[in-house]
């Protein structure tokens, strides 16, 4: 079986970890694109990463490029091209800078690699999703965002500095959009199949949902320049594994919604089943009258960012 070329289109922060980690994995070849300006840079990562393949025993052709002919064929593409945050910006500050990038890199992977899967990293996330998605047509199997496997992970971790448990023995799920309006939904975290609602009171679960919420902006904080990146890369290649070995596992993502949970032509965050044909599926959940009021404000804020997009 050949081997699958998987595009990582943005050689910055999470590009370069994305590079180590398709390479250690071994899910594939990987061509990293970026500007000409920061050609020497993807060319040096992916350089850098190649001489240590030896050391780490796994087979992986990596390069670096400016030029998008490069991704021709690309079975999968990691989008993380854009600018970060700063201390003090909210993810639609973002909006307008990274939708003239969203729609450069859109309109080059439709000319070069239009079987691509696409994952979507770029803030602000669900509008960019939607932006990539209508300036591409692909069909909503094909494109989806990463920021619910990331968010369930900041959930995750936190319940088990709480509990003093391993973060893997915990399951847990977000809805809505990527950002302070997200649902994260304690009714349905499980510890080793025990309800998270048994082990912990209801203030302590307020706590980590609302660190949850805050935990993009507690990393800028901290970094004092740019945003979380080694969690966001961890993330999207989950994803992108799950597609390539065609896993079916049940990811929180951005997927295109049509009439699920009640919302119409949007992407946001919801349960998706991610294996080889893409976006597979969308999970509903039965949700109370309260979690569905937080759903509708979330979409609100996604709506907001979309309109914003002029698309
Ligand atoms: P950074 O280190 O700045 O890397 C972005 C790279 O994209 C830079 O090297 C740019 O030169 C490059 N780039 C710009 N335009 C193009 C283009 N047209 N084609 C190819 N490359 C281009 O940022 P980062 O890696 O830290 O973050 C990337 C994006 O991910 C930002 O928008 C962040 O806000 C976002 N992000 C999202 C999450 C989510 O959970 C959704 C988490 C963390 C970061």
């Amino acid at each position: 079986m050949a081997r699958k070329k998987i595009a990582l289109i943005g050689g910055g922060q999470i590009g370069g970890i994305l590079a180590l980690l398709v390479a250690q994995k071994e899910l594939g070849d990987v061509v990293m694109v970026d500007i000409p300006e920061k050609e020497g840079v993807a060319k040096g990562k992916t350089l850098d990463i190649t001489e240590g393949t030896p050391l780490m025993g796994v087979d992986c052709n990596l390069s670096g490029t400016s030029n998008y002919a490069d991704i021709a064929g690309a079975d999968v593409a990691i989008i993380t091209a854009g600018v970060p945050r700063k201390p003090g910006m909210s993810r639609e500050d973002l909006l307008d800078v990274n939708l003239k990038i969203m729609t450069n890199v859109a309109e080059n992977i439709k000319k070069y690699a239009p079987n691509a899967f696409c994952i979507i990293t770029t803030n602000p996330l669900d509008a960019m999703v939607y932006s990539f998605k209508k300036i591409t047509g692909f069909p909503k199997n094909q494109v989806v965002g990463m920021a619910g496997v990331l968010d369930t992970g900041r959930f995750k971790s936190f319940v088990a500095m709480e509990l003093g448990v391993s973060a893997e023995d915990i399951t847990a799920t977000v809805l809505g959009g990527h950002g302070p309006t997200m649902v994260p939904l304690p009714r349905l975290a499980t510890v080793g199949g025990v309800p998270l609602m048994e082990l912990m009171p209801q203030e302590k679960i307020d706590a980590i949902v609302d660190r949850t919420r805050k935990a993009g902006t507690e990393i800028v904080g901290l970094l004092g320049n740019g945003s979380a990146f080694f969690s966001p890369a961890i993330s999207s290649v989950e994803m992108a594994e799950s597609y390539i070995k065609d896993k079916k596992r049940v990811l929180p993502c951005a997927a295109y919604l049509e009439g699920e949970y009640g919302i119409n032509g949007y992407y946001i965050g919801v349960p998706a089943v991610i294996g080889s044909g893409g976006v597979e599926k969308v999970l509903e959940i039965e949700l109370t009258d309260e979690e569905k009021d937080m759903l509708n404000n979330s979409l609100e804020a996604v709506k907001k960012a979309v309109a914003d997009t002029k698309l």
